[in-house]
């Protein structure tokens, strides 16, 4: 880990972080910065006097920073976000000002691609359930009805950047058949290329998400979708909550329409339907994906990287594509 200094001697250089931060990336911010934490929602008083010398905002992955936050900070140079999702920054405003966006790729592949899989199994094969069959000892009153197979079935995947080639490298050690969609056909990956998730559905036993959030996917797996992905279709989201028209799937589900879904994504996190909850062919777990201590770690290292490589005017390590 790299520390972070400040800028120049003096006087700190002032950031407010817009989420609770990480306990991983918190302490690396306030040796170098004077941290305002959620100034904007706690005291308006406070943050209109602080906002004219607050030059960057440190955000999580879910974060939000618009337009009517980012216009209210005419010095802000830099916002660093602790997470490879960045849909909740307004990146055309930001990069207008002059205000570069970074984000931590590639060091969560493996993990989200790991939970991925995990939840893919723990689905079809109930995991959660045959956990609770056991410690309920309704065990010894018959065996736990049969689950699904997962090794040799379809897995279609949409969206083929890092994560998913991750998800498709790990699907192939299950001896999968892969397929994939996302805006155009990759010519380095050997998988099948539908133009349509509902296309990719329809061929699927899994369908798995991991495509950015942000406005060109919101709900973009809708009753269409769910309808050809079939009864005994499986859908995993490690994306973002935004991807799944979340009433359709509710009823989707309710309605037997697909089979299952093992979800680490919500609309409106981390408030979970209650009917969700209440179904048992569903798994859920609470936006893990990246949530392993060395991962958050190197996560951490990284989104504070970039600001000390921005204030020691040095290039950084991984602005989002948009700021490149
Ligand atoms: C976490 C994520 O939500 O990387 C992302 O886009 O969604 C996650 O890893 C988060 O950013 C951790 O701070």
């Amino acid at each position: 880990m790299s520390p972070v200094t400040p800028a120049a001697a003096g006087a700190r250089v002032e950031l407010l972080a817009v989420a609770k931060l990480s306990p991983l990336f918190a302490p690396q911010l306030e040796s170098a910065f004077h941290v305002h934490q959620q100034l904007h929602e706690s005291d308006a008083a406070a943050f209109k006097q602080a906002a004219p010398r607050i030059r960057a905002i440190a955000a999580s992955g879910d974060s939000r920073v618009p337009a009517s936050l980012i216009e209210q900070l005419p010095a802000l140079e830099i916002i660093s976000v602790m997470g490879v999702g960045y849909d909740g920054v307004d990146v055309a405003v930001a990069k207008s000002r002059g205000v570069v966006v970074t984000h931590t790729p590639d060091v969560l592949n493996d993990d989200v691609a790991d939970l991925a899989l995990a939840l893919m199994l723990a689905t079809a094969r109930q995991i959660p359930a045959a956990d609770r069959y056991v410690r309920e000892e309704r065990w010894l009153a018959g065996a736990m009805p049969l689950a699904r197979k997962m090794s040799g079935a379809r897995c279609g995947i949409v969206g083929m950047g890092r994560i998913g080639k991750a998800i498709a490298k790990r699907a192939a050690a299950f001896d999968m058949d892969i397929a994939y969609t996302a805006r155009s056909a990759k010519a380095d990956v050997p998988y099948r290329y539908l133009p349509t998730p509902a296309a990719l559905a329809a061929e699927s036993d899994f369908l798995v998400l991991i495509t950015p959030g942000g406005a060109a996917t919101r709900k973009m797996i809708n009753a269409e979708v769910l309808a050809a992905l079939g009864q005994k279709g499986i859908l995993i989201n490690v994306a973002r909550g935004s991807v799944v028209d979340e009433e359709a799937l509710i009823d989707a589900l309710e309605r037997g329409v697909i089979g299952g879904a093992g979800l680490d994504v919500f609309e409106d996190e981390p408030r979970v339907p209650a009917r969700l909850r209440a179904m048992p062919h569903v798994v859920l777990t609470p936006h893990v994906g990246s949530g392993t201590q060395g991962t958050r770690q190197a996560m951490a290292d990284l989104a504070a990287d970039n600001l000390r490589l921005h204030f020691a005017g040095q290039p950084l390590k991984t602005p989002v594509p948009e700021c490149r």
